[in-house]
């Protein structure tokens, strides 16, 4: 069941699924808290996904940059707590991907429209690469971009199903990666969206 990507990166296929219902819960419990928001690249640019975060630490970006912020900028306020069905998922996949004792610090949301996408990019405002990242697909499926160490290396193309989680470590980590453009569809739960948990030691 589980598919190995490449060297550092694999896909547990449907390992979220036995969590649907509380994971549910506690995004809704978090966005009414945090609303998604569309935020603004640092080359003045609306990203399409929109995003709210958990945890001690939330991603951001602005005029000024990307970083991991303690406060939520729409509310002043910390980003609302990371909850332990939230905790126990992220850790469970990575110790059954070879990373034990992941405790993650931050939990970016990002929610996909139909017709949103997220464009080649590299995860690197974390300070510790050798901690993986642990991500959680839910709702409509998307199709998923894995690039190589530079933006124009060839890029493989991993469909990822409501359930899907993918843990990213090692050699995988500073890989390039992205998500195509959503086509539109329809889940059950989650509607006309597609949900992604990414889990990261950040600070
Ligand atoms: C591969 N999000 O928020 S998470 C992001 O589906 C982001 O929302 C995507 O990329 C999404 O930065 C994918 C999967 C992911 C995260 C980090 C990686 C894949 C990665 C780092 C290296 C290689
Ligand atoms: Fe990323």
């Amino acid at each position: 069941r589980d598919e190995p990507l490449c060297d550092g990166a694999a896909v547990l296929r449907g390992f979220a699924l036995a969590n649907e219902p509380p994971l549910l819960q506690a995004i809704d419990t978090i966005a009414a808290q945090a609303p998604f928001r569309h935020l603004i690249t640092p080359g003045g640019f609306r990203m399409s996904v929109g995003m709210t975060n958990a945890g001690p630490l939330g991603w951001v970006s602005d005029r000024r940059g990307y970083r991991y912020d303690p406060i939520d900028p729409d509310s002043g306020q910390p980003w609302p707590p990371m909850p332990d069905v939230f905790l126990e998922l992220a850790g469970a996949a990575a110790a059954q991907a070879g990373f034990s004792g992941f405790v993650p610090d931050a939990c970016l949301i990002n929610r996909y429209e139909p017709g949103t996408r997220l464009t080649l990019h590299q995860d690197r405002n974390e300070r510790d690469f050798e901690q993986p990242i642990v991500s959680v697909s839910l709702g409509i499926p998307a199709v998923f971009l894995f690039g190589g160490m530079q933006r124009t290396d060839r890029a493989m193309r991993v469909p990822l199903a409501h359930g899907d989680v993918v843990v990213w470590g090692g050699p995988a980590r500073l890989r390039y990666h992205g998500v195509l453009p959503l086509k539109p569809n329809l889940h059950q739960a989650f509607g006309e969206c597609r949900i992604n948990l990414t889990f990261r030691r950040a600070g």
